[in-house]
Formats: C-alpha cells, structure tokens, sequence
C-alpha cells in the first residue's frame, strides 16, 4: 500500500504542475462532451508501467485503453484523472483512481484529490484512511439532515427526464444538492462522513472500483439502482452511509 500511495501522490503533484502548460492542441474529444489529455494518457502510462511491475503478470481495466491485457488472478481497474473536465477547466476537484482486484474481488483502492492532496485509502485486513487517518461514514439517518451528491447525464439522455424527476424530489427532501464532477471523489466523500449519499448513472467501472471499495471500508452501502451487488459494472450507483439508503432508493426507484 505505502509504495503505491507514495508513487500516486507524486504522480498527482506532477499532473499539477503539468497542468499549468495544458494547451488546447492537447485537449481531445472522444465523445460529443467527452474530454481526454495527453495528461490523462501520460498519467495511465505511468501508472500501467509500475503496478504491472509491483504484482507481476497482473491486468488492467482502464479508462485510456494503454494496456487491455487481464490478468488470470490479478487485475488492476485505474482511472488516470477522474474528473477529466474540471481539470481542463480548472476546477480543484479531480482525482487518481487505482483499484486492485483478486479473481473480481477488490482487495485494495485508492483515490487521490489532487489539489487537497487528499489520499482516500483500503485494504484487505484494515479499514478505510485518510491520509493515515481513520474515516467511516456519517451516522445521519434522516434524508432532511443530508447533504447528497449527484452527476449529471452526460451521454446517456435518454434518461435525462427520469433523472430530473429523481432531482426535483431530492432537492425537496434533502439538506442540499452538489455536483463535483468526480464520482471516484464524491465516493469517498460519502466514505468520510462530508456527503451521506451519492448517486449517478452512466458511469464505468474505473470511475467507480476504488471509491466504492473504501466506501465499504468506511461502514457504507453501494449498490446498482435496482439494489443488486455489482456495482463496478452496473452503470448505476447508490452510495450511502447505510443509513438514508432506503429512502433515496425508494425515491431513486418511483423513476428507475
Ligand atoms: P472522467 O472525468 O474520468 O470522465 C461525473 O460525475 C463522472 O462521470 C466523473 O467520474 C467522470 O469521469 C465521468 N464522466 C465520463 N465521461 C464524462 C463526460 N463526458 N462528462 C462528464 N463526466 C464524465
Ligand atoms: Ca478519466
């Protein structure tokens, strides 16, 4: 653990500073609103050379494609800058996003705010840390004391209108709303205690692998909308404290 924590950290002091120099000749489209860097990909580059190194013969599933090789035991689900956007534009909310899973079940995950320098971290055989520090989730158990996170549609608006629903109501039942633009962060808000619940649709694994780990870690629930377990490769997410879980996903359910 100590060595990735280390090599992430400095990674993400590194794509600080590199940030500064972005020019738009460096910024792609993959999609209509769908942004990558030669950051994002430099960022995964170096991130597939040392933890293929780290656990030899082990795959990965990652955002950028550098490496689609799986591994028979080990495989590693990374995404190199999770909240591509606010990093283009200059938002202080983006994060490196580093799962680690043994025969599909996740053993170790890491997410790194860049710019609070925040490390969100858990194990196999510990609980989940910040910075070194215990977090477990908030014991809130009303939805009117709640703050919740959320992201918006960003290519599947098919559902744009189920989702406005789901908003409207929420937005009237919670304490207040917020949209950072990085599931692996709201995640791991939720695990510390700053956010009760998150939820979103849409999303990939990579987004989601290590936040939803730590989230475990920390005493919350994560599940898909319908409640089943797989939420890595569902595309839809509730996470919470455990607490608000019934309500929001009752809400969440009237429209999904
Ligand atoms: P990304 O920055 O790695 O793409 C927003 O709540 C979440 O959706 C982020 O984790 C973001 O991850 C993901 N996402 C994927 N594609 C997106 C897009 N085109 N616009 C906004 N967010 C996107
Ligand atoms: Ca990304």
């Amino acid at each position: 653990m100590t060595e990735v924590l280390e090599f992430t950290q400095n990674l993400g002091d590194e794509l600080l500073v590199k940030r500064k120099g972005l020019k738009s000749q460096n910024i792609e489209h993959k999609g209509l609103h769908d942004l990558v860097t030669n950051l994002d990909k430099y960022s995964e580059k170096k991130l597939v050379d040392f933890l293929g190194e780290l656990v030899p013969k082990s795959g990965f599933i990652a955002e950028e494609g550098t490496s689609t090789k799986l591994g028979k035991e080990y495989n590693w689900i990374i995404d190199p800058i999770d909240g591509t956007t606010n990093f283009v534009h200059g938002l202080p909310c983006f994060a490196i996003s580093i799962a680690l899973q043994q025969k599909n079940k996740t053993i170790l995950g890491l997410v790194h705010e860049m710019n609070l320098r925040e490390s969100f971290y858990a194990y196999e055989g510990g609980e989940a840390y910040l910075n070194g520090n215990l977090i477990q989730v908030s014991k809130t158990k009303d939805l009117n004391q709640s703050l919740i996170a959320t992201g918006f549609p960003y290519s599947d608006y098919g559902k744009t209108d189920p989702y406005l629903e789901v908003f409207k109501e929420i937005m009237q039942k919670s304490r207040g709303l917020r949209r950072l633009g990085s599931a692996a962060t709201d995640l791991v808000y939720v695990a510390a205690g700053r956010f009760e619940a998150f939820y979103e649709y849409g999303l990939s694994p990579w987004d989601v692998a290590a936040g939803g780990y730590i989230l475990q870690k920390a005493g919350g629930l994560v599940t898909e909308f319908s409640g089943k377990e797989d939420y890595i490769f569902g595309k839809t997410l509730i996470a919470s404290n455990n607490f608000v879980y019934d309500e929001l996903k009752e809400i969440i359910n009237k429209y999904f």
